[in-house]
């Protein structure tokens, strides 16, 4: 494949080759990002991208769908085993089209949504204003406490009673401690309510058993599949049976033609992946890494938001060290270590630059490093945020980055070499 890229498009071998050195050079932290296997990899970049499949597998719209059918009816078993779900849809793009799928088969535009509010760790999909969500439902947006950083849900439960929405939405994209999924499908029972729960961020850690899982409480549970669940960029919905027609209508023809059956077909490969000892050993070190470095940047004197960690990210509150997110940011991404500026909950700061940025584990996880990386990792961004103006300490931390990815290469198809085979630019 990359030697006819390279022969057709130099140009764009080149690219592809220093995104591949620089993912391979630098201690990737952004949590909803991580590194595939080269088997997903593979179906991801296989012949299934030429193929149009409008429709779901038996009932398809045009021809030749002897294999494509075969492929998603594997995908929808895997997924329904793995997270042990009466039906599963895989074909949504991507996360947000899966929310939007999801709000749409339950409600009607004009009804109220309630989920977490973007600044406080909700996703935009969840009824932020900016967002379609936002804009066509009703859109009631509930915030963590102020004081532990963690939800409380007897506000969540106030707020419910008060507004009745149509859907209460659970699940997070910056929110470091475990969800109690059955609260939140109690308060929707109490109000009358659908309970729509988003676990993009979370789903390898459910699949894991590592955080409990939303299906029992939820009538329809969304996904990404390429974040902790390591997959390829896709999306996913899961249901009980008596939504099933619901929400597939809502997915095609509702909001997208033609699945993506190469994401489908790689999104199948992922599962199988997911389904065996060596991921939940994965995913348990996920959340150790985490915790590792959470306490390693406590003891450097970094707020982190609810004091901590349950999962797989951490968000840190830089107010005390002075430092705007996005300074520390840019900062760190030079001294080879990748993360997101994000806000805090009750930020004084615009988004745009925030007070906090957000790290996560699965990437380096993925690369085969452990807690004590994780805590070294913690004490090279201590040392970016105590020499945040100084370009020669930063250089420093860059070069010690740079050792401990030698250290531990990523999987083997990210090293695409140049015309000198050198791997890392
Ligand atoms: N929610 C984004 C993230 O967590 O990075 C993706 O949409």
């Amino acid at each position: 494949m990359l030697t006819a890229l390279e022969q057709y498009d130099p140009q764009i071998y080149e690219l592809v080759r220093q995104e591949g050195a620089r993912q391979s050079a630098c201690v990737r932290l952004i949590p909803s990002e991580n590194y595939v296997s080269r088997a997903v990899m593979q179906a991801s970049g296989s012949c299934l991208t030429n193929k149009y499949s409008e429709g779901y597998p038996g009932k398809r719209y045009y021809e030749g769908q002897q294999v494509t059918d075969l492929i998603e009816v594997v995908a929808q078993q895997r997924a329904r085993k793995v997270f042990k779900a009466e039906h599963a849809n895989v074909q949504p793009y991507s996360g947000s089209v899966a929310n939007l799928a999801a709000y749409l088969a339950l409600a009607q535009p004009g009804d109220t949504i309630m989920g977490l509010a973007l600044p406080h760790g909700g996703h935009l999909t969840h009824g932020w204003k900016v967002s379609v969500t936002g804009k066509i439902f009703k859109s009631m947006q509930y915030g963590v406490s102020p004081s532990t950083g963690r939800f409380d849900y007897d506000q969540i439960r106030d707020l419910a009673k008060k507004n009745r929405p149509t859907i209460i939405i659970s699940g997070c994209t910056a929110y470091p401690r475990e969800i109690d999924f059955d609260i939140f499908g109690q308060i929707a029972k109490e109000v009358g309510a659908y309970h729509v729960s988003d676990i993009a961020h979370i789903s390898g850690l459910v699949v894991a058993g590592i955080h409990k899982s939303p299906v029992p409480y939820a009538d329809i549970v969304s996904t990404t599949t390429h974040k902790t669940l390591r997959g390829p960029r896709g999306g996913m919905l899961l249901c009980k049976a008596e939504y099933a027609e619901k929400v597939d209508k809502s997915v095609f023809p509702g909001l997208q033609g033609g699945p993506h059956m190469h994401t489908v077909t790689a999104i199948a490969v992922a599962l199988a992946e997911a389904d065996t000892p060596e991921f939940g050993e994965y995913a348990r070190q996920i959340v150790k890494n985490s915790k590792a470095m959470a306490e390693k940047l406590l003891e450097c004197g970094f707020n982190l938001v609810s004091g901590g960690t349950d999962n797989h990210l951490i968000l840190i509150d830089l107010r005390n060290k002075n430092i705007p997110g996005k300074k520390f940011a840019k900062a760190l991404d030079r001294a080879r270590i990748v993360a997101n500026y994000n806000t805090v909950p009750n930020d004084p700061a615009p988004p745009a630059n925030p007070s906090g940025l957000r790290l996560g584990t699965p990437a380096i996880t993925t690369r085969g490093m452990k807690e004590d990386q994780a805590r070294q990792i913690a004490s090279l961004i201590a040392s970016v945020a105590d020499n945040i103006d100084k370009e020669s300490a930063i250089e420093q931390v860059a070069k010690e980055a740079l050792l401990l990815c030698s250290q531990f290469p990523v999987p083997d198809h990210f090293i695409i070499p140049n015309k000198e085979n050198r791997i890392i630019s």
